[in-house]
């Protein structure tokens, strides 16, 4: 697995006359980006994103804190958040189970843990380079989202990837919705393949790391039980 080396430095971005439009296409190209030492305080980093995303009403804006809580949260069919616990969080799209899912996510890093805890993020342009082709072919024509048809990756009017296995065993286990054995296999192997091909970076205070959600698959490795861990997630439409 390889490191992240490139960084923004946040009063070197400051100097730029057009940030959102540096951001936008650092975002096109890259998929993900990291900007160090960014200020803790939550109103700079809110209307850091609204101006980024031009986002002009706040109660899109959505903040939460990342946490490792003693005891994990439950969602509403009984599963824990993976966020609140100190396990391993595979490669994901956040907001899954939205027709349409925010399109930005940004994660900035209050305290992390001293051991694992690592950021993972598979941007498209290194799956689409990694997969096996005949992988990539097979993930165009499964749709693992409810009753709509929403591959997990498709080129239509622009490239893009859906994915989440935790979610998507959790629905069929809840009978929401069903795959062929086949199907399964295939996201199976695709899940190996993101472990193999993710790039790795350990956040430290002050990092933001921002995802383009609909470009790249984010996910973290599992952490110490008595950490503090704590990063505060934004997502935007
Ligand atoms: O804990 C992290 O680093 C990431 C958490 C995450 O991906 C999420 O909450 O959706
Ligand atoms: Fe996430």
């Amino acid at each position: 697995m390889n490191n992240v080396e490139e960084y923004i430095d946040y009063q070197d971005l400051l100097k730029n006359s057009n940030i959102p439009k540096f951001l936008e296409k650092k975002l096109a190209k890259d998929h993900f980006l990291i900007i160090k030492s960014f200020p803790l305080e939550l109103d700079v980093l809110k209307n850091f994103m609204k101006d980024f995303t031009k986002n002009k009403d706040v109660s899109e804006l959505l903040l939460k804190r990342v946490k490792s809580y003693k005891i994990p949260s439950l969602d509403r069919n009984g599963y824990e958040i993976l966020s609140s616990t100190y396990h391993k969080f595979l490669l994901h799209t956040d907001s899954y189970f939205l027709k349409k899912p925010h399109r930005i996510i940004s994660l900035l890093c209050y305290k992390n843990s001293v051991e694992g805890g690592e950021t993972l993020v598979a941007p498209l342009k290194d799956i689409l380079d990694k997969t096996p082709s005949c992988l990539i072919n097979k993930l165009q024509k499964i749709s693992a989202f409810k009753n709509f048809n929403r591959p997990v990756l498709s080129f239509d009017s622009e490239e893009r990837i859906y994915f989440n296995l935790r979610e998507i065993k959790q629905q069929i286990e809840k009978k929401i919705f069903s795959l062929s054995e086949e199907e399964l296999e295939t996201l199976v192997e695709f899940d190996k393949v993101l472990e193999r091909i993710a790039l790795r970076v350990k956040l430290t205070p002050g990092d933001l790391i921002i995802f383009h959600n609909h470009k790249c698959l984010h996910g973290r490795n599992g952490f110490n039980k008595n950490s503090d861990r704590e990063l505060v997630r934004c997502k935007i439409m």
